[in-house]
């Protein structure tokens, strides 16, 4: 059984327990590898490599640290059909999103930020007469980056590439349930040359690395993508260390729907967004609401959609959907199916585990499901289920579609469908979330500020957000 290493001090290293953890592959139900279950003694090993190496890198030429972040993405993307297959076989996406969405997204968040060190800049305030103030951007230290399963190499690589452009040395938690593309990545660093120390990756559960990372003395700043729940338990340990804390929660996204809008193309467009990935990304819309007028029209065509979706082995290319990501991930997303039913919802489509045959008889599949009839309020409506189940929800107007939507403690993204341009505006500034798409869904521009208000987060990732996240300014002032 193949067992991964941490990558501690420029080294593949065993964890000091010398203890396990199964690692399991979503679509068969089987144990493939095994990872670290580190504790707080490897984190502190991690730390110390982490400080070691921080003057040395926080000083190397800007130019040097561009290249070095460079071979990372050329590293990845040489071996892209390995970090593919592994990234599918972890989570159980299909192998075609992986290729297609997670692993090129995760060579670009190491290029975007390569370039983008080497433009950040900060600002001076002239004084006439008295002086000039500058302002200093300097890097935090050591940090930690602890990301989640659903976009493993995508979201991990989001927070080390601008920690490490920024000058920062990093001690990075991937999920336990995902642990394979990091623990890929840890081999790329060492063939990049990456120096010693400058990233350290510890492998193991989240309430004993994690939190160890958290609560560490030395590590200033803390980069978390994941369950809200968790986020509070982090921000509790780290608010009284007045750590800086970047936080990307859970959502509850609404997907808007006006009678103008193009009902082809945004039938089409909702399968997406609803689905992809299994449901299992924090911007899929869960909530949809259609206005009355074509709410029969727009249910038929959805439905129809829907159920021509294909779920199957990830590794089929024909496959829509694959598998949901854990055992435990898979019975929290029917027990709520059941709680809809229990609310008197009524299930348009799907609401079943699906039992595939051949290698993926004992995986975790979950047909996509459709609710309706079900009450703003309810829990189904108001919570999140973070897999492939939607409701509808048709709307009288403006108004009392944006009570609905913004009645959920979450603000994270939201869909407005409609050829109203004067409508889109004001329903886009009035929805309480933090990255609103019109007419489209899941177009990223790494330059944008990336995160939600409300519980789903706090702060913001993405271009000029993430450097200044990473850094912390100092006020200088030169009497003249
Ligand atoms: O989260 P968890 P999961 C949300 C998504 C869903 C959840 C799924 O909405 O609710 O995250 O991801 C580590 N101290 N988002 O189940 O359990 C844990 O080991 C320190 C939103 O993974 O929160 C893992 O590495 N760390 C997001 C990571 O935290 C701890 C996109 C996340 O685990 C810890 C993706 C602790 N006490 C998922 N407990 C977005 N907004 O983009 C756990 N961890």
């Amino acid at each position: 059984m193949e067992q991964l290493k941490n990558y501690i001090n420029g080294e593949l290293t065993e964890p000091v327990s010398k203890t396990y953890l199964d690692n399991y592959e979503p679509a068969t139900g089987e144990v493939y590898s095994q990872l670290p279950d580190s504790d707080e003694r490897d984190v502190r090993l991690a730390f110390g490599a982490a400080k070691n190496a921080f003057e040395s890198w926080s000083t190397t030429p800007l130019e040097n640290r561009m290249m070095i972040l460079m071979k990372m993405a050329d590293g990845i993307e040489k071996r892209m059909d390995e970090f593919v297959a592994a990234e599918s076989k972890d989570n159980g996406k299909p192998k075609k999103l992986s290729r297609a969405v997670d692993i090129p997204r995760a060579v670009s968040n190491f290029r975007f930020y390569a370039s983008a060190l080497q433009h950040f800049a900060s600002e001076s305030h002239q004084m006439p007469g008295v002086g000039i103030n500058y302002t200093l951007r300097q890097p935090i230290g050591v940090v930690g980056c602890i990301s989640p399963w659903n976009l493993p190499l995508y979201l991990f690589s989001w927070k080390i590439a601008p920690a490490l452009a920024t000058g920062n040395c990093v001690v990075a938690k991937p999920s336990e349930i995902t642990p394979y593309t990091a623990y890929l990545l840890s081999q790329v660093c060492i063939e990049a040359g990456l120096p010693k120390g400058v990233l350290n990756i510890v492998h193991g559960l989240g309430n004993k690395v994690g939190q160890a990372i958290v609560e560490h003395e030395g590590i200033k700043a803390i980069s978390f993508t994941g369950g809200t729940e968790t986020g509070k338990r982090i921000a509790s340990v780290a608010a009284p260390m007045f750590k800086k804390l970047s936080l990307e929660l859970g959502g509850k996204n609404p997907t808007i729907i006006f009678t103008d809008c193009d009902i082809e193309e945004t039938v089409k467009q909702v399968v997406t967004s609803s689905f992809s990935n299994q449901g299992e990304i924090c911007l899929c819309g869960s909530r949809i609401f259609i206005e009355k007028s074509i709410y029969a029209k727009f249910k038929e065509a959805f439905v129809a959609r829907v159920q021509s979706l294909k779920v199957g082995d990830p590794n089929n290319d024909d496959s829509n959907m694959g598998a949901i990501v854990s055992l435990q991930h898979k019975q929290k997303i029917l027990s709520y199916i059941r709680l809809a039913e229990e609310e008197g919802g009524k299930i348009l489509c799907g609401g079943n585990e699906l039992k595939l045959d051949g290698r993926c008889a004992n995986g975790y599949f979950i047909e996509p499901t459709i609710i309706e009839g079900l009450d703003y309020k309810c829990r189904t409506n108001q919570e999140e289920i973070f897999g492939p189940v939607v409701t509808l929800t048709p709307f009288e107007n403006e108004e009392e579609v944006l009570m609905m939507a913004n009645s959920v403690k979450y603000g994270l993204s939201a869909t407005i469908w409609t050829n109203d341009l004067k409508r889109a505006h004001r329903v886009a500034e009035k929805v309480e979330a933090g990255i609103v798409w019109i007419n489209s869904w899941l177009v990223r521009d790494l330059r944008t500020p990336f995160g939600g208000v409300k519980a789903s987060g706090v702060g913001r990732e993405g271009g000029w957000e993430a450097m200044r996240f990473f850094t912390e300014a100092k006020n200088v002032f030169i009497k003249s």
